[in-house]
């Protein structure tokens, strides 16, 4: 049989084995904070690092049930390996952690989720960091920015909440000739449609609570990197317990056997929902990376195999008429978050960005105007209804 499966395959498939145990079909959660050991020596051993196995829930890897959740999402990304964590946060906060010491430099790209905004320009910084935030989509201010101390480069494509599409190659390219660390945070994409580091990344990082997880009822977080790399974090992971509980990760390996399905119809529906506003008379601009109309189309048609289920667009009228819209959707839900199977409708200037100060927002396009949608996997029709009669009352 052919070795390498198709990526649908792989979602059902990959990381899994029946119970060793009992013959489970299904992965067991293994809800536990500790594991008993055989004698005082191998207690010995494993702490040392010299045997693999668990030792304690909260050090990597932490219990067989998230073994196999790192085993999945590393096959779907093509990765080594991975570290799970109890939130996109804490994911990001550990690889800042173990990778960048004072007097360091982290260039990252000027749009992000605002969580990793505040924790780079107010947290980082506070421990001697030096931190750029840049457009990463201007290959020439990326070049411009490197400094010789420059240690990790982070960037979000499509990038949150402007949808605007960096170039994950050439950027990774740069960071290797200066000996800097890539990172990409491919939550937005999902390894359905973008691979960074078949790309040339070193490593990927994930908020599992948005499409992985994918049904809006958990946290979590994930990094897949080489062996070395995840090595590299061990001590942080110990030392701050960002820990995902064994439930997440059991409801993130559930989530991932139906990734494929789920990315192709938010797609598909995003796609429509796109051609739909950007057709409709009240709506001003419309910024979906499947739409010829998006700046980087030509970047994220390169990088993708697909455009995923992220939409920004500004209204005519502004915020006051955004809020309106927003309150007048029956079907979506107004709420932040994203990646749900469920279509959810939000306002990033008033909420998930409002920690970055109004100039940088204006600078980088996270304008009062800009309403994002995250189209769910409802049919299109009733999605595109709702927000007609939303439009319609204004
Ligand atoms: N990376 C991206 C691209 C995100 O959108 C988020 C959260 C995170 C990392 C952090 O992940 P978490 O700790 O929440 O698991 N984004 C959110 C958003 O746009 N609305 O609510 C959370």
């Amino acid at each position: 049989m052919k070795k390498e499966k198709k990526f649908g395959t792989q979602c059902v498939h990959a990381g899994e084995a029946p119970d060793p145990l009992f013959g489970a079909h299904t992965t067991p959660i293994y809800q536990t904070s500790t594991f008993v050991f055989d004698n005082a020596e191998q207690g010995a051993v494993r702490f040392a690092g010299e045997e693999e196995g668990y030792t304690y829930t909260r050090v990597g890897p932490n219990t067989p049930t998230h073994a196999v959740l790192v085993k999945k999402i590393a096959a779907l990304e093509g990765g080594e390996t991975g570290q799970t964590f109890s939130s996109g946060m804490a994911a990001i906060t550990a690889i800042a952690l173990s990778q960048l010491k004072s007097g360091d430099h982290l260039l990252s790209a000027n749009v992000v989720y605002g969580g990793t905004y505040g924790l780079f320009s107010s947290i980082l910084t506070r421990f001697g960091i030096e931190v750029s935030f840049i457009d990463m989509s201007d290959l020439e201010t990326v070049k411009k920015n490197l400094r010789q101390n420059t240690k990790v480069i982070f960037l979000e494509t499509p990038a949150n909440p402007t949808m605007i599409v960096s170039d994950i190659e050439e950027i990774c390219k740069m960071a290797r000739d200066i000996g800097a660390l890539s990172i990409v945070d491919n939550t937005f994409a999902t390894p359905r449609f973008q691979r960074p580091l078949q790309l040339g990344a070193d490593v990927v990082v994930h908020s599992c609570t948005k499409y992985i997880g994918g049904h809006a009822d958990l946290i979590g977080g994930v990094v897949v990197g080489k062996k070395e790399f995840i090595k590299s974090m061990a001590s942080v992971v110990n030392y701050t317990g960002g820990t995902m509980g064994p439930h997440e990760a059991w409801l993130c390996i559930r989530g991932l056997k139906t990734l494929h399905l789920r990315m192709e119809k938010h797609a598909s529906n995003a796609m429509k929902v796109a051609e739909f506003l950007e057709a409709h008379p009240k709506i001003k601009w419309v910024r979906y990376p499947g739409l010829p109309s998006h700046p980087q189309y030509e970047i994220a048609k390169k990088q993708m195999s697909g455009f995923s289920g992220m939409i920004s667009f500004g209204i005519k009228g502004g915020i006051e008429t955004g809020q309106k819209l927003m309150n007048n959707v029956e079907l979506c839900s107004l709420a932040v978050s994203l990646g749900a199977v469920d279509t959810l409708i939000q306002h990033p200037a008033s909420m998930t960005h409002a920690n970055i100060p109004i100039e940088v927002r204006t600078k980088t396009g996270i304008t009062d105007d800009l309403v994002r949608i995250s189209v769910g996997i409802e049919e299109a029709e009733d999605i595109i209804a709702d927000l007609d009669q939303a439009l319609m009352k204004l």
